[in-house]
């Protein structure tokens, strides 16, 4: 039943923002329904794992939840991990992390990611492979039968190796196109100060675990949007006529 219902959520696009939203509190409250006292929480990025930094807020000022902390994976989650009570610390003054949850652009049916929408995809990447459990969350419009058919893949890159990185992604059957800023002339530059280059693959993507190593291998590249090998479970959510299910 489980795979059917999945099937049938393939790449359907949620039918108004507010039944999106729904949709992602859904995800939300049952990630968050994942933590126990005392457990240090990995926190990504975007709106799906923003409502999950809120919900963490709620149950912990609450007092459901004590002594939770939390390692953002950027500015933007810290700064909201801080806005709704939630105590943060740097990923380097821990051993280890019990639970992540992030978001993602899409997800195919062996837990493959494509991540970097939000150009944060680098150190979500590192604090997810840190966590003994990655669960990621996903509305229905994010699941693919392969990766790519709705998003190109995010690399950074290092701004003074641009070009030659450029010509290498075509090597690799890529069509790479630098992001530029919205509102303000000139490229995105990442909380860590670098660019990003979005690729299409005309071709697809068969082989995302490999097209992920091939990339990170070209010189000049920090990190790339694929993920594989590193969420341990993926919640979907789907809308159910004016019911929520979360799978
Ligand atoms: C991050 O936010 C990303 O890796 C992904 O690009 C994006 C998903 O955002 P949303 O939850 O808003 O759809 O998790």
């Amino acid at each position: 039943k489980k795979l059917s219902l999945s099937i049938s959520a393939v790449a359907q696009n949620v039918t108004t923002p507010e039944a999106q939203d729904a949709l992602k509190r859904a995800l939300a409250k049952r990630a968050v329904g994942l933590v126990k006292s005392g457990m240090v929480v990995g926190l990504g990025t975007g709106s799906t794992a923003s409502l999950a930094t809120e919900e963490l807020g709620r149950l912990i000022k609450k007092g459901k939840l004590k002594d939770v902390v939390a390692v953002g994976a950027n500015y933007q989650s810290r700064v909201l991990a801080r806005q709704y009570g939630v105590k943060t610390v740097d990923l380097n003054d821990v051993n280890s992390i019990d639970i992540a949850f992030d978001g993602v652009d899409e997800v195919d049916f062996k837990k493959n990611l494509l991540k970097g929408g939000g150009a944060a995809h680098t150190m979500q990447k590192v604090v997810d492979s840190v966590a003994k459990e990655c669960v990621i969350l996903a509305d229905q419009s994010k699941v693919v039968l392969q990766l790519g058919s709705t998003f190109p893949v995010p690399v950074e890159v290092l701004p003074p190796a641009i070009s030659p990185v450029l010509r290498r992604l075509v090597t690799l059957g890529g069509v790479p196109e630098i992001r530029s800023a919205l509102r303000k002339d000139g490229p995105v530059i990442t909380d860590l100060g670098n660019m990003i280059v979005d690729v299409s693959f005309p071709n697809g993507i068969p082989d995302p675990a490999d097209l992920e190593k091939s990339i990170n291998m070209i010189p000049g590249v920090v990190e790339n949007g694929i993920v594989s090998g590193i969420a341990t479970s993926v919640l979907v959510a789907i809308q159910d006529g004016d019911n929520v299910t979360v799978l």
